[in-house]
């Protein structure tokens, strides 16, 4: 099984930790190839970041069908881009706040999520209310860390450690759900902190992905999410051009 984990930022040491996250669960025989786009921001922490980071993203998965790709991992939180990923996809394509969620809602009535920034709470409660889980997400935090200060900020661990144990305690949740990719590497460790599940979604989903590939599922083709209609697209976005 080939498994393409698409990192939607352009941030290469964010992609080898989120490969090592995969990996970490892949079962032997999977092949997980961890990439990012050439295009697009360094990090995705706003709803302008996340619409740029989907033509990249959707270059990664066009690349991953030439390649042969089993199934894909969508690697941010916001799960940007999915709907059209799957549209181009051959194989499943599972964003990892979707499989944290569903993860999550495995392991208990209710769960919380820990997020980068304040202002990506909006999306993952729209996100939740979109998967169908708005009355088990009990709460949404953030850690006021931006993205690419979770690898470069010493102190990141403890306070992401202890926006978790707040979480579960306000929310009364089970279960704890990592809002950003960039806290994969931090998610066996605040476990064991705080005595409680806490789902990385990287993990969930690369093991998801792997699922629906063995089970011989894969996203419906008949309707909404058929291959985009052929057209030209033009200035910078030519390239991305549905020629047949
Ligand atoms: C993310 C994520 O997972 N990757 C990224 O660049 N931004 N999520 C977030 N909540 O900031």
């Amino acid at each position: 099984m080939f498994l393409r984990v698409i990192n939607p930022n352009t941030t290469a040491s964010m992609t080898r930790l989120i490969g090592e996250a995969a990996r970490a669960v892949a079962a032997p025989g999977t092949v997980v190839e961890a990439v990012n786009p050439e295009t697009g921001p360094v990090s995705i922490e706003s709803h302008y970041d996340e619409a740029l980071a989907v033509p990249g993203l959707l270059a990664e998965i066009a690349k991953g069908e030439r390649e042969g790709a089993s199934a894909y991992v969508v690697a941010c939180f916001g799960d940007p881009g999915l709907d059209a990923a799957r549209e181009l996809a051959t194989g499943p394509v599972i964003g990892i706040a979707e499989a944290g969620m569903h993860a999550a809602a495995f392991l208990g009535r209710g769960f919380s999520v820990v997020t980068t920034l304040a202002r990506t709470t909006g999306r993952a409660w729209d996100l939740a209310r979109t998967y169908g889980f708005g009355e088990r997400c009990l709460g949404v935090h953030s850690c006021e860390i931006p993205v690419l200060h979770l690898e470069s900020d010493p102190g990141a661990r403890s306070v992401v450690t202890e926006q978790c144990r707040r979480a579960l305690e306000l929310d009364g949740s089970d279960a704890v759900v990592l809002g950003c990719a960039g806290m994969a590497d931090l998610c066996a460790g605040i476990s064991k902190a705080i005595g409680a599940p806490v789902v990385d979604g990287v993990a969930a989903a690369t093991v998801f992905a792997e699922s629906l590939v063995r089970l011989g599922l894969s996203t419906g083709k008949q309707g909404e999410f058929a291959g985009p209609p052929a057209k030209p697209f033009t200035g910078v976005l030519q390239p991305w051009s549905r020629l047949q």
